[in-house]
This record gives C-alpha cells, structure tokens and sequence, in this order.
C-alpha cells in the first residue's frame, strides 16, 4: 500500500484507547489525548518533586525549580527560541488576551491598524476587538478565497504603513487551511508591523521554527500536543519582551518592591507573576520528549498521507460538501452532508463510537462568509489510522442512507 511505516505512532502509549476499546477519536483539533509518559511525568512530580518553585532554598524547591527551568528550555529548542524568550501562560486564549493588553506599550502612536483574517478563532478576533475598541484603532480582515486559501493580493493592499499588528492564525481550525505565515511576516515587517501568530494548530503538527518565519511573537497550547491542560506557551523575541510592559503584577514578577513602587524581574519571570502551572510546564516538556523521538517531520507525514487518504475516500460519498484546500491544509476535514445538520452528523457518528466536531468552531465570522452555520470537522493526529478514516466513512454513508434516500 506504501504506507508509512509506523514508528511509534498508533494507540499503544495512550491509556485513554485502552479504556475505550472501540473510540475513532477524530477530534484532536479541540484538544489531543495523552500518553502514559505524559500522564507518568505528572504523578512523579507530584509524588516526588512537588515544591514552589523560585523561592525555596531547600532542595525540594530547587529540584521544582530545576525540573520547571528545564521544561522551558525543552520548549524552547522545541520551537529554536532561546529560553528566556518562553513564557508559560494558561493557553493561547490567555496568551494572545496578554499580548492585546500589553501591546500598546511596544507600537508607535501614528500605528492604529491590526490587521487579521477572515479564518480567525475566536481567541484571535475577540481580544482585538476590544483593544481596537479602548485605543480606538481599525481592524482589517485578510480575504479568505473560495479555494479556502488566503487572497495574498489582499494581504498585500490591507498590510500597509499604518497596520500596528498583523496576528494570524497558523493553521485554520475550521478548514485546515495551512496560511504561508513567512511571506505575510515578510510584508508586515516591511511595513514596520508587530507579527503574531497562532500557532495552537501548527505546533503540534509540523516544524515551526520562530527564527525561520520570524515573527515576533508566537503561542500555542500544550493540550493540543498531548501536553496537560492549563498549560500554554507565549514566544516573543528577547528585544520585545524587553520593552514590553507585563500584564500580571504580584509576586514572583519583582526585582524590589516599596510600599509606592515594584521595578519588575528581568525576562521571562517579569511575566510570570504567581504560583505558576509547574507540573504543567513538566507534562508539557514530556510530551515535547515523546514528540521528539518520533519525530515532528515524521508526525507531518502521516498527517498528510491521512488527509490525503481521506479527501479521496469522502468525496465518493452522497452528497457531500467539503470545506478544505486541496492543495494546503492540514490533517482536518470540514464538511456537510446534504439535509443534514452539523450536529446531527456529530450525534448519530457518536452512536458508532466515532468522536468528531461540529458547529462553527470558534470562527462564527468564516461560517456566516460561507453562508452555514456549521460544519462536521474530523480532526487526525498521528495515532489515528487508515482504519478510523474507514469507519468514518462507514458512518457517513450509513447516516446518508437514513437521511438522503
Ligand atoms: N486558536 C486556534 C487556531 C484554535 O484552534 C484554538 C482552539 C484556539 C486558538 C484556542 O485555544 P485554547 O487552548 O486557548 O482554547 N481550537 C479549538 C477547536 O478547534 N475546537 O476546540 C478548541
């Protein structure tokens, strides 16, 4: 068949398979599952670390906070950051929310535009609004195609002296759309622009290199990398988070403090302020590990080979409409089945053990251009096999025969 040969990517590590014997998970977008290496690394924090870290001088607290130190350097190498530019947050949400409320103190006054697009989640739409709405800047909107790929010749036109920022997703939620970040990097550098990317999608899946594309900040989440939830990662480059004016004030974020006054920690702890997520941060960096033996590269391939085993399996059947581009996206399918409700197919393919999406995933404005309010949206990582897409498509055509005959 020419498969690809499986390394270590299939179900064995994950205990969550174990306990659900017959579960098509299809739904990784939303969050992934984990593997015991994750889940072992956690417990033996707890069991055999556990301390506060960056204040103790007693050893336990210094092995928390050699085990939490260590987690940041795994994860910036993981992205080719140096350390000091990974601070840990809660997730994306709670990363791109810091950088809109921080922003301000890094943009030249005669900047007021924020420049984003058509395919946003909510998480990088909502926080603009409301920044552009308290410092009364514009929002503009890079066009999505009917290819589902972004209009370049748009970017081009919207991304101009005045943009402030350009933040965009990666890798789209709702359509699997993989957006050439480098070359719209490029043009909003060239413009003198503040470059943000969402990167929960992308990180996960393939190499992402923040010096190749050259943005200057970046965040992801670490539940959607077989990471713990509550756990997320905030890239800025050294010079930035420098100038940058932190969000959170308390302790752990100070250098010295009077009854009037704070001056504030150097990088990254200056954005850290209170008792952190270690034993986040130490899930984090295992699953990091566990990414690493198998190789990121290896991890994009089979995504591929998947979503390209799926395209040509789905497009077989009855009356259905698919939402990706061909040519570029990533492992996630979006598509409707005629007469069917979204959350009908969600529902019924739930009957067969098979967990998929649906709705409008967090990017109502996308939906509303597509004219639907929903989508169905199956969603791989790599210990999903060829066998899950053949019972998603079981299903499918099982729900037409119900429905559409
Ligand atoms: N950005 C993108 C592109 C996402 O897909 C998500 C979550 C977020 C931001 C927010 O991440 P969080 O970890 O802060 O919640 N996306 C989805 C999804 O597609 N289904 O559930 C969550």
């Amino acid at each position: 068949m020419g498969r690809l040969q499986e390394y270590k990517m299939n179900k064995e590590d994950f205990p969550i398979f174990q306990n659900h014997k017959d579960l098509v998970y299809l739904d990784n977008a939303s969050t992934t599952q984990k593997p015991k290496q994750v889940i072992n690394a956690i417990k033996e924090f707890y069991e055999t670390s556990n301390a506060n870290i960056h204040r103790g001088i007693y050893k336990l607290s210094q092995k928390a906070t050699e085990k939490y130190e260590n987690s940041r350097k795994i994860v910036a190498k993981f992205i080719n950051a140096s350390q000091k530019e990974i601070i840990f947050t809660k997730s994306t949400t709670e990363g791109i929310n810091f950088l809109a409320y921080t922003i301000n103190s890094i943009i030249p006054k005669e900047k007021d535009e924020i420049v984003l697009t058509e395919m946003e989640h909510h998480s990088n739409l909502v926080p603009w609004q409301q920044l552009a709405k308290r410092k009364n800047m514009k929002l503009k909107f890079i066009k999505v195609k009917d290819d589902f790929t972004l209009d370049m010749e748009d970017a081009k036109r919207k991304i101009t002296n005045k943009t402030a920022i350009l933040s965009v997703v990666h890798v789209s939620n709702s359509l699997g759309t993989i957006n050439p970040v480098k070359a719209l990097i490029k043009i909003s550098k060239e413009k003198g622009a503040i470059t943000i990317i969402d990167a929960a999608q992308s990180v996960p899946h393939m190499k992402v290199d923040v010096k190749n594309i050259d943005c200057d900040f970046l965040v992801f989440s670490g539940h959607k990398i077989l990471g713990p939830l509550g756990i997320g990662v905030l890239y800025g480059k050294k010079h930035l988070l420098e100038k940058l004016q932190p969000f959170n004030f308390g302790g752990g974020m100070i250098k010295k403090v009077s009854l009037e006054n704070a001056e504030w920690d150097s990088i990254p702890e200056k954005f850290e302020a209170g008792t952190q997520n270690i034993a986040g941060a130490v899930g984090l960096a295992e699953a990091i590990k566990y990414i690493e033996e198998i190789g990121i590269e290896n991890i994009e391939k089979k995504e591929k080979e998947l979503m390209k085993y799926a395209l040509e399996k789905i497009k077989d059947i009855k009356d259905i409409k698919i939402y990706n581009s061909e040519k570029n996206s990533a492992g996630i399918l979006s598509f409707n089945l005629k007469n069917i409700h979204p959350h009908d197919i969600a529902s019924l393919l739930d009957d067969y053990e098979i967990a998929i999406r649906a709705g409008h995933h967090c990017t109502m404005p996308l939906m509303e251009k597509l004219g639907i309010s929903g989508t169905a949206r199956a969603s791989f990582y790599f210990y999903n096999t060829f066998e899950d897409i053949d019972k998603l498509v079981e299903g499918l055509n099982k729900i037409n025969e119900k429905f559409n005959n």
